[in-house]
């Protein structure tokens, strides 16, 4: 008899246990052969697209400008607020034509002490020219930079939010580049010139914050916000890390994201990843926006010209963009 009433009992505590879990509201997750599940927050997209917003309403952020100075100030103010550490690393480079630029790379580490560790980057500066806008007389036009830039941010700056909330397993570090944007114009006289691009993850490859900084992989994140944005495979990210490319698409079909990650080459792309990947030798992927059908050299469509502002913004592709990424981080062993 007693024996029956401590197995119904078991049975009773099982049965509400169970429930429990599958009434919660975060997204479960189980992988592999691990018994444990993982809770993986929920990403806030309204609050992805008001970090973007907040960043677009300095005004461009072109380095050696005042818009430029308050937005990093605000970087740093956000993102210190939600990682265990922060700092700004301030450096000078030399420009396409020679212009000295003052730049700062602003990072943010969370799970200091934990030696298994992910790089997450994107841009902070913005274009100074709108060299490819379909009209002329806006080719020295500073851009908004609202996806170029902005978007991958926010994203971040979001991501760093749901880190301050929970922890994840894996330490994290994000780094938002500057001065990847002041790259030769294609209509310029300076021709022949190389590297003119992510000069600030140039200078950061060569120059880490930590002179002992070692992560797994990394993900960089460029053009993440307009609507129904198409990630190709990007050329760099599947020659230096195919299998992380592999891994990140597939966590994003597997959460319903097919139409945005495509699993079809995109060209090479002189961004960010390429100089991690190349000076620093973190495999690192690049989630960018490619378009084949686009009148640019394959962008976006309103890449560097003046309609890539607010107006451009989609709250759709910013939560793919980031559900697949948090996914991808508490997932981490
Ligand atoms: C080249 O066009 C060679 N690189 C572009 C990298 C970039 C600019 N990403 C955003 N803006
Ligand atoms: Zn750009």
């Amino acid at each position: 008899m007693k024996i029956y009433s401590i197995i119904s009992l078991l049975l009773i505590f099982l049965l509400f246990s169970c429930t429990e879990d599958s009434s919660s509201k975060k997204t479960e997750s189980k992988k592999g052969n691990s018994e444990t599940k993982i809770k993986i927050p929920e990403f806030n997209a309204d609050s992805a697209y008001q970090f973007v917003k907040k960043q677009v309403e300095f005004g461009p952020r072109v380095p050696n400008t005042e818009e430029h100075a308050l937005c990093a100030q605000y970087l740093y103010s956000k993102l210190k607020s939600f990682a265990d550490t922060a700092l700004v690393q301030s450096f000078k480079t030399r420009a396409f034509d020679g212009t000295v630029l003052n730049g700062k790379n602003i990072i943010g580490s969370f799970n200091p002490e934990n030696g298994n560790r992910i790089l997450l980057c994107a841009h902070w500066d913005s274009r100074p020219f709108a060299d490819y806008d379909p009209d002329p007389a806006n080719h020295k036009t500073p851009i908004d930079g609202a996806n170029d830039g902005a978007s991958g941010v926010g994203v971040l700056l979001e991501i760093a939010r749901q880190l301050s909330i929970s922890k994840p397993k894996i330490g994290v570090d994000i780094i938002f580049f500057d001065t990847e944007d002041y790259g030769e114009p294609h209509d310029s006289q300076y021709r022949g010139r190389e590297d003119t691009w992510g000069l600030g993850s140039q200078y950061w490859s060569k120059n880490p914050h930590d002179p002992d900084y070692i992560a797994r992989y990394g993900i960089l994140l460029d053009m993440v916000g307009a609507k129904d944005a198409t990630f190709f495979m990007e050329g760099y990210s599947l020659m230096y890390a195919a299998g992380l490319l592999k891994k990140v698409w597939n966590t994003a079909h597997r959460i319903g994201y097919n139409d945005y990650f495509i699993f079809e080459e995109g060209g090479y792309i002189n961004d960010d990843h390429f100089y991690i990947n190349e000076l620093y030798k973190i495999p690192t992927i690049n989630i960018i926006h490619l378009d084949k059908d686009s009148p640019n050299k394959s962008f976006f469509e309103y890449w560097h010209t003046i309609k890539d502002n607010m107006d451009v913004i989609d709250k759709e592709t910013l939560r793919v963009v980031g559900q697949t990424l948090l996914t991808v981080i508490y997932e981490e062993k």
